[in-house]
């Protein structure tokens, strides 16, 4: 049988087959010993073949299926060794404002590569629509261009509108999806009106773990409607930033990645090089300026998490 992990404590699975039962599922001592590299072999969102053996309670994870995508952190104890928190995610939700708290470009620049990193799709929420005036809006409104231009899907909206919120559940409809920002942007508040009953942890999971509670240091799949799934709720640090090399950055700024076998060195940096297409085309005004700044903050190794 075929099922999706949605919850696990290291030991054992919860697993939902096609039918939408849970099945709770151990994996076989082969299986876990053959995983070097992370801690945990499986991670929510995987998808996995299991069978009943023995007894009709517990299933026996068989395999795994080829993921489309992982995150992982890096063990904080165990060094050489990172954890995986979900796989399989279909769309990640940045959620961000223009204040009240105010998300920076460069903030959402760094999300947006460990997200290609990972080939996690983004689509970025402007959230608090109901607070802005009209400069507001055209600030907002130019920021949205900017995104949408380099292919991201961008959505203005206010967690109290109906409406909004409604257009937001459709989008999340039969997906595995991931919602992060800054604490404040409205997180919480969306996803509890896009399905009141969740009652979601809001605390991330890294807090939890620095209380030392042991139970609930991986993330979870929170169905909101049938077939739909949020991961609750990696924490932006824990949407940790992938170990870019220098010359890999630029491959995660779509706009540069098009255009970039056209410079001259094939590790450019794009930062003083002859005949670099990127630093020409921001001169050019066709990569923005902001785009560009942040890259090289970026290559700057400046923390991500500012
Ligand atoms: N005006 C306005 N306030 C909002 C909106 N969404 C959330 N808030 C408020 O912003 C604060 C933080 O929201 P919360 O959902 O806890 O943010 P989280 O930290 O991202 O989960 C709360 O006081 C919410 O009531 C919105 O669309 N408009
Ligand atoms: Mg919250
Ligand atoms: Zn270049």
């Amino acid at each position: 049988m075929e099922g999706l992990i949605t919850k696990s404590t290291g030991r054992y699975y919860l697993v939902r087959n096609n039918d939408g039962m849970v099945v709770n599922c151990t994996l076989k001592g082969a299986y876990r010993l053959q995983e070097a590299v992370s801690t945990n072999p499986l991670a929510v969102g995987d998808r996995i073949e299991f069978d009943f053996e023995e007894n009709e309670q517990v299933g026996v994870i068989k395999s795994l299926l080829e993921r489309k995508n992982y995150m992982i952190r890096k063990a904080i104890n165990l060094s050489h060794k990172s954890q995986i928190i979900a796989a399989n995610i279909d769309m990640a939700y940045l959620v961000v404002c223009l204040f009240n708290p105010r998300t920076s470009t460069g903030f959402i620049d760094r999300f947006l590569v460990t997200a290609e990193a990972y080939r996690i799709p983004v689509t970025l929420i402007f959230n608090k629509r109901d607070l802005y005036n009209v400069e507001a809006l055209e600030i907002q409104e130019e920021l949205m261009q900017l995104y949408q231009e380099i292919s991201y899907e961008c959505f203005s909206i206010s967690a109290y509108n109906p409406d909004d919120v409604a257009k937001i559940k459709d989008l999340m409809s039969d997906r595995i999806n991931l919602f992060s920002g800054h604490s404040g942007v409205g997180k919480t508040t969306l996803l509890n009106a896009i399905n009141p009953t969740l009652n979601l942890k809001t605390a991330s999971i890294s807090k939890t773990h620095a209380k030392g509670v042991h139970t609930t240091t991986f993330a979870e799949l929170f169905e909101v409607e049938k077939d739909t799934f949020i991961v609750d709720t990696p924490g932006i640090r824990d949407f940790g930033m992938y170990d870019l090399k220098k010359e890999e950055v630029s491959h995660y700024f779509p706009e540069m990645l098009k255009i970039l076998n056209g410079c001259k060195f094939h590790n450019c940096l794009h930062l003083n090089e002859p005949e670099c297409v990127v630093k020409a085309a921001v001169e050019a005004g066709i990569i923005s300026a902001s785009r560009y700044h942040n890259y090289l903050s970026i290559l700057d190794g400046e923390d991500i998490y500012k």
